[in-house]
């Protein structure tokens, strides 16, 4: 694993879940090119089982700002403990939004392209958020600047970077990485890394 990765120590055994190894660094992990997205024209849709409505930067803004501490786990094998973030805690987001009730999973799109599928539920955890800052500073755009999800619980490819959307759905539809084989759900304590659909 050399320089880069390493096995976590006992200490951390049950910080880290199995098969994955620590990271020094936080690595930038895209499928395809970094999006340009400013604050300024970033613009959040929401879309299906719920009102319509499209947020601008300001709007979510206003919203309560959250510091997070979290761990991140990619498929990949590397994890990252306790990264810092700040941002909008999704049930302070999804306060915002009026669902019709037989929303029960949720698209999240991005710029560029990128979606992941994700139970309301999975998703709407109060660990789970929307970042604009990462370490104190505004989150750079390969992080997914200038805004992203993160869903600690679930594997990073969940956590969707240059957000740009999110549609509800009564029943599950597959995102980018879950039609390419990833799993569906993603838990990485009980390693689901890939679909046998
Ligand atoms: N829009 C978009 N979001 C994405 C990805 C991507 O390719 N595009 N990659 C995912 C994967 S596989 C991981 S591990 C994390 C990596 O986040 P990082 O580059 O900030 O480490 O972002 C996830 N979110
Ligand atoms: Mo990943």
């Amino acid at each position: 694993m050399g320089k880069y990765f390493h096995k976590p120590g006992p200490e951390l055994r049950d910080r880290v879940p199995p098969g994955q190894h620590l990271a020094s660094g936080f690595p930038v992990l895209t499928y395809g090119q970094t999006p340009a997205v400013y604050p300024e024209d970033w613009t959040l849709t929401i879309s299906g089982l719920a009102e319509s409505q499209v947020f601008r930067w300001d709007q979510v803004m206003a919203l309560p700002q959250t510091d997070f501490t979290a761990d991140f786990h990619c498929v990949t094998t590397w994890s990252k403990l306790d990264v810092t973030w700040q941002g909008i805690a999704i049930p302070d987001l999804m306060a915002q939004i009026t669902l019709d009730p037989r929303a029960a999973h949720v698209m999240v799109h991005c710029y560029g392209g990128y979606t992941t599928n994700l139970t309301l539920e999975d998703f709407s955890r109060p660990q789970n958020f929307l970042a604009h800052t990462l370490d104190g500073k505004p989150l750079p755009p390969a992080h997914g600047g200038p805004m992203r999800v993160v869903v600690p619980h679930l594997y990073a490819w969940k956590s969707a970077k240059w957000i740009s959307g999110l549609e509800f759905l009564a029943d599950p539809e597959l995102g980018f990485w879950e039609r390419n084989g990833y799993h569906h759900q993603g838990d990485p304590w009980a390693e689901e890394r890939y679909s046998d659909r």
